[in-house]
């Protein structure tokens, strides 16, 4: 299989490793995520690495090295999540390189927010997501997908939560009990303007390092249908790809990951071209900008210091 993400001549910039991680092994509805990181990259050589908005071209800034397959062990989640921790001490050194993961189900994040966090104590951590990830243990386990900002916040991690719509009482009301301190809900149904969101997520952030974990069902299933949890009432496109423009130059973006893709067996590969999308204005926002704006030529608005709508 080729893993190569992009479709890029050999260049020069900033490293990218690629990690596909293609493990199901706590799915609770729908069926597919191990097939997520392939349909990805397939879906990557398809895509077009100049971006007409921000005027620039992923291909200038990055260049983009994919690490080997995950391999999941038959034993189960908590061997899995020892595996990924292994192969991560092997092949990233989290204290300067970036690492973007292919799940996969949502658990596979844990461990690459922990590396990220081991190097970065006062990590941040931005989850877009149509659900909490909040439980203590789901179906027995503790480290199910259902569990994953769980396990992470067992750290203190403070949290950005982008399009949550769907959880437990449990949940809401843990997280309506931290909202204001450690924690800052964006809820789906009450979404800002990009910029009004972007302001108030950085004012959260401060200097402190960030890693996103993205987590396709946050997008609305209109665009997004190829995933385990459908939600209706998500994320739209148009709004997600504003955020990062305000939101991410100038921002120390450490390590970003992409899961619960689940390509729809029927064919159509909508889900995998919106997710290589999303994947590369996160990129493109973070890497190919100057800090506090757009260089680009096409956008006048945000060019001026980010101040667009
Ligand atoms: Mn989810």
């Amino acid at each position: 299989m080729d893993n190569s993400y992009l479709d890029l001549p050999q260049s020069e910039g900033k490293e990218i490793l690629v990690w596909p991680v293609p493990y199901e092994g706590t799915a609770s509805f729908a069926t597919g995520t191990r097939n997520g990181p392939r349909a990805i990259l397939q879906a990557s050589r398809e895509i077009e690495t100049w971006d007409e908005e921000l005027g620039v071209d992923l291909a200038d800034s990055l260049r983009f090295r994919s690490l080997p397959s995950f391999r999941a062990p038959v034993s189960g989640p908590s061997g899995m999540l020892s595996g990924m921790r292994q192969d991560l001490d092997r092949h990233c050194d989290c204290s300067e390189e970036f690492l973007l993961t292919l799940g996969g189900e949502h658990s596979v994040a844990l461990p690459p927010m922990e590396a990220y966090l081991g190097q970065h104590p006062d990590l941040v951590v931005i989850q877009l997501d149509a659900h909490a990830d909040l439980r203590p243990e789901f179906q027995g386990s503790q480290f199910s997908h259902a569990c994953v900002m769980a396990r992470l916040r067992d750290s203190g991690v403070p949290l950005v939560q982008i399009g949550l719509r769907s959880l437990c009482r449990e949940e809401s009301e843990y997280i309506r009990s931290r909202s204001g301190t450690d924690m800052l809900p964006l809820f789906a149904h009450h979404l800002p303007p990009p910029a009004e969101a972007a302001r108030r997520i950085r004012d959260f952030v401060g200097k402190s390092p960030v890693y996103i974990s993205f987590d396709a069902d946050a997008l609305d299933p209109s665009i997004m249908p190829g995933t385990g949890t459908p939600e209706p009432g998500g994320l739209s496109y148009e709004w997600v790809q504003a955020l990062w423009g305000h939101l991410l130059p100038g921002v120390r973006l450490v390590g970003l990951d992409f899961c619960e893709l689940a390509p729809l067996p029927a064919g159509g590969v909508v889900s995998e071209s919106v997710a290589v999308q999303c994947i590369n204005k996160i990129l493109a926002c973070a890497f190919c900008l100057e800090p506090g704006g757009v260089s680009g030529p096409f956008d006048p608005g945000v060019r001026q210091g980010g101040a667009r709508e």
